[in-house]
């Protein structure tokens, strides 16, 4: 007789046919997944999957990877060049040629009629490394703006900022494979299980063979913070006041390590007269969090032996981001939890490869990590390029979220958005909207035509997508690795690095620098410019990045693969070789709650969504989950409202306004809501996004609302609807 199972149908997993797999990387978040793409008998992408041998994901991946493939065939893709005279016209379709030449006479009419640095130029974290050092030799050496950024500076500049102030380099020093080691983890302000899927299973896994302290600061009750052991559900924006008292815990205590401070770090005396105001008594009326439990983190961390701490936006994203990467940077360094395993300060990124344009893009400076302000790396690069040093601006231009209020002011007339959606994306999105309407030249380089950014473009370039293209993307843990061209580029849309190309030989200094014509001779001088840095790549090939599945920098020519840790000797980037303690006092300078506006307005993003959904709003069996805008709202503030959960309230700041669906849940406090910034026309309408004063990162998490119950709960659901592109 048989039994069990075998009794019953077995599982069938629909056949997808696939014949051949084809290996590329994840083009989502920075975790950087390996991912093989199946193709069935006519060359159809029908699958994804983790690669099994990968170090990253072991075969792994999360939903977003799991239906990747489907991006190639998704609605609304740009299939060919759009050109018109006034934002408002009716677009007309083009040859490359004259978008091409428009845009470059345009680039040329206004900086002869305005100067060159009155055209500017917006970039993203998501195209690949190569196409970044090409748009940088591009955009430095041959337009020769400094008005040059990207979205980096609304999600990964103070973690740069942070790094360089207390190293004297950016570059993230730890692993993923420092949850295998340590003791104790300290997670700030960072949703590991939604937002890094996959980094999470990572912890997972080093917490089923050993367990080890977690300790999530988050003021909502994420599920990262559902699963911690102590969770500290800090005030909005004072994070760097719990770290100074962490801090001041530990030094009072004598649980500091004095031989690490003594050998490596600078600046020991006036860090610690600051830290002395931030005894716990005092901190806990600013950071909300209780005094003993201060006392317990600052002790537990201190006496683990190998403490690491990793964050994300709840503490870029503040007007204190760049102070609140120092202040961790400050915590590991005084208990000498830099460089060693399981000891570390690691900032997760966001952006499949906001790591590459910190690296390649000399956006904030020159490749490989080189500044302006310094003459040397001026020479070095200038030389490498066959170009006058001259030409070469000596400090950066401004920062993504000082070039919009320039188009306001009008210092700056022309703009080229380059794989990045501002007009969802950018705080206080009505004035973005005035700010597009005062350019007199606008290009929108994007893969979907309907990118709502694109509705104030003169020229629209149609751009291939994620694996449509090959070259690099570098993840969190300094990783790099290969995206393949698994199929060739969507009707007429071209890789970036062909419109870069093109571009460039429309101008005179385009004529006289090389520029390679695929983008493995443009590793090739990444790898030649980086050779001898704390950045090298020389020691990396295509072919070595495919057999390995990706390898950390730094790899030095010769060598059989990637270093897992920065600072292991305890030497930093700084000019004596010491990190910086750096005093950090705290000005509350936020917008807060008030009679007027009670509720903090706290944004973020949710698993199934990527941004601003051009994407994954178009996959359906990941749109499906939330298709519709909503809000975290906790259920004893709705009770005194009368809101009810599923109804659509009106959300208001001085701002603006938005409708939104509730979601009632114990998630959020009762004096916060928190909205996926997702959706278009939603909670940018309402946000501040006041700067942080080194990093110029907006405070997207922190700032203040009313809500009002919508009696017409049938025209509420029209308007949101309305409000949806898809
Ligand atoms: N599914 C998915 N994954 C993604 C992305 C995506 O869009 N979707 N985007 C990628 C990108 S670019 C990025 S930058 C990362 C972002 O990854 P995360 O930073 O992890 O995600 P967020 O939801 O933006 O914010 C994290 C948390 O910060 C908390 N927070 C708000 N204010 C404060 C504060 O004052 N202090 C502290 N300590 N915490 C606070 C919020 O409550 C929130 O839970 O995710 C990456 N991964
Ligand atoms: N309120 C609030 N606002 C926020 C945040 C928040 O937490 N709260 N987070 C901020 C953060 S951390 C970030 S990173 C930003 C993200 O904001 P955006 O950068 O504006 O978001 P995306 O939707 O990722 O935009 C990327 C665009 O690139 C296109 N694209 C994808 N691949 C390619 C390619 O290979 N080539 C080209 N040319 N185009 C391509 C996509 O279609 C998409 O339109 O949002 C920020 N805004
Ligand atoms: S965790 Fe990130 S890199 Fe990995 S599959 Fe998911 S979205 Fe892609
Ligand atoms: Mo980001």
């Amino acid at each position: 007789m048989l039994f069990g199972r075998s009794q019953k149908n077995p599982i069938k997993i629909a056949d997808k046919a696939v014949v051949e797999w084809k290996y590329t990387t994840c083009g989502y978040c920075s975790t950087g997944c390996s991912i093989e793409v199946g193709l069935d008998e006519s060359g159809k992408a029908v699958a994804s999957r983790g690669a099994a041998s990968a170090d990253v994901n072991r075969g792994k991946l999360c939903l977003k990877g799991i239906f990747e493939h489907e991006l190639f065939y998704s609605a609304n893709r740009g299939s060919v060049p759009l050109m018109r005279d006034k934002f408002y016209d009716e677009f007309a379709e083009v040859s490359w040629d004259e978008a091409l030449d428009k845009t470059a006479n345009e680039i040329k009419r206004i900086q002869d009629s305005y100067g060159r640095d009155a055209f500017a130029v917006v970039s993203t974290g998501q195209i690949m490394t190569e196409e970044f050092y090409t748009l940088g030799k591009l955009t430095r050496g041959v337009i020769g703006t400094n008005n040059y950024d990207g979205n980096t500076t609304l999600c990964m500049s103070s973690a740069v900022s942070g790094y360089k102030r207390s190293f004297g380099s950016d570059g993230p020093p730890g692993c993923y494979e420092d949850f295998e080691h340590t003791e104790c983890l300290l997670a700030i302000g960072s949703n590991l299980p939604e937002q890094h899927p996959i980094i999470y299973w990572r912890l997972q896994q080093a917490l089923e063979k050993r367990k080890f302290p977690i300790i999530v600061v988050d003021p909502r009750v994420t599920m990262f913070a559902q699963m911690a052991d102590i969770h500290l559900p800090v005030t909005p924006g004072t994070d760097v006041v719990l770290l100074n008292s962490l801090a001041h815990v530990i030094l009072n205590e004598g649980l500091e390590d004095e031989a690490y401070i003594k050998a490596n770090t600078n600046g020991y005396k006036e860090y610690k007269e600051l830290v002395d105001q931030y005894d716990p008594t005092t901190a806990a009326k600013i950071c909300g969090i209780d005094e003993d439990t201060i006392r317990n983190v600052a002790r537990l961390y201190a006496k683990a032996g190998s403490a690491m701490t990793i964050w994300t936006m709840g503490i870029n994203q503040s007007t204190h981001g760049s102070d609140g990467v120092v202040g961790i940077n400050n915590l590991n360094l005084i208990t000498g939890n830099i460089g060693k395993p399981g000891s570390t300060s690691l900032s997760i990124t966001g952006q499949c490869n906001a790591m590459g344009t910190r690296e390649w893009s000399a956006c904030s400076g020159l490749p490989g990590y080189r500044a302006l302000e310094n003459e040397q790396d001026r020479k070095e690069v200038a030389e490498f390029w066959g170009i006058d040093a001259e030409f070469f601006p000596k400090k950066r231009g401004l920062f993504q979220t000082d070039i919009f209020p320039a188009i306001e002011t009008g210092q700056i007339k022309g703009l080229w958005i380059i794989a990045t959606n501002p007009m969802t994306s950018m705080m206080n999105t009505s004035r973005i909207r005035k700010i597009f309407e005062k350019l007199e030249f606008l290009v929108v380089q994007d893969a979907y035509a309907d990118v709502e950014t694109n509705q104030y473009s003169h020229v629209y370039f149609p751009a291939a997508i994620w694996a449509e293209k090959q070259g690099c993307f570098t993840n969190t843990e300094r990783r790099v690795n290969l995206i393949s061209n698994v199929l060739p580029p969507y009707k007429q849309s071209k890789p970036d690095f062909w419109i870069f190309n093109q571009m460039a030989k429309r101008f005179d200094n385009g004529q006289k620098i090389k520029f390679p014509e695929d983008t493995e001779g443009a590793f090739d001088e990444m790898r030649e410019l980086s050779k001898g840095r704390m950045l090298d790549y020389s020691g990396l090939s295509y072919a070595k990045l495919e057999k390995q599945k990706g390898i950390q920098w730094p790899c030095k020519e010769g060598e059989e693969t990637g270093a897992q840790r920065l600072y292991t000797d305890g030497k930093f980037q700084h000019k004596d070789g010491k990190a910086k303690l750096i005093p950090l006092p705290f000005i509350d300078n936020n917008e807060v709650p008030d009679d007027d506006y009670p509720f903090w307005l706290n944004s973020g993003r949710v698993v199934e969504h990527f941004h601003t959904r051009t994407r994954t709003g178009k996959v359906g069996n990941i749109n499906k989950f939330s298709p519709t805008a909503y809000m975290e709202m906790n259920p004893d503030a709705a009770k005194e409202l009368g809101i009810k959960h599923s109804s659509y309230v009106r959300l208001t700041s001085r701002r603006g306004d938005a409708v939104v669906m509730v979601q009632l849940t114990q998630r959020v406090p009762p004096n916060m809501v928190f909205l996926p910034f997702h959706f278009y026309d939603c909670v940018n309408r309402l946000t501040l996004g006041l700067l942080d004063p080194h990093s110029r990162q907006p405070a997207f998490k922190h700032c203040a609302v009313k809500i009002e119950r919508v009696e017409d709960q049938e025209l509420a659901a029209v308007r949101n609807k309305e409000a949806r592109t898809y």
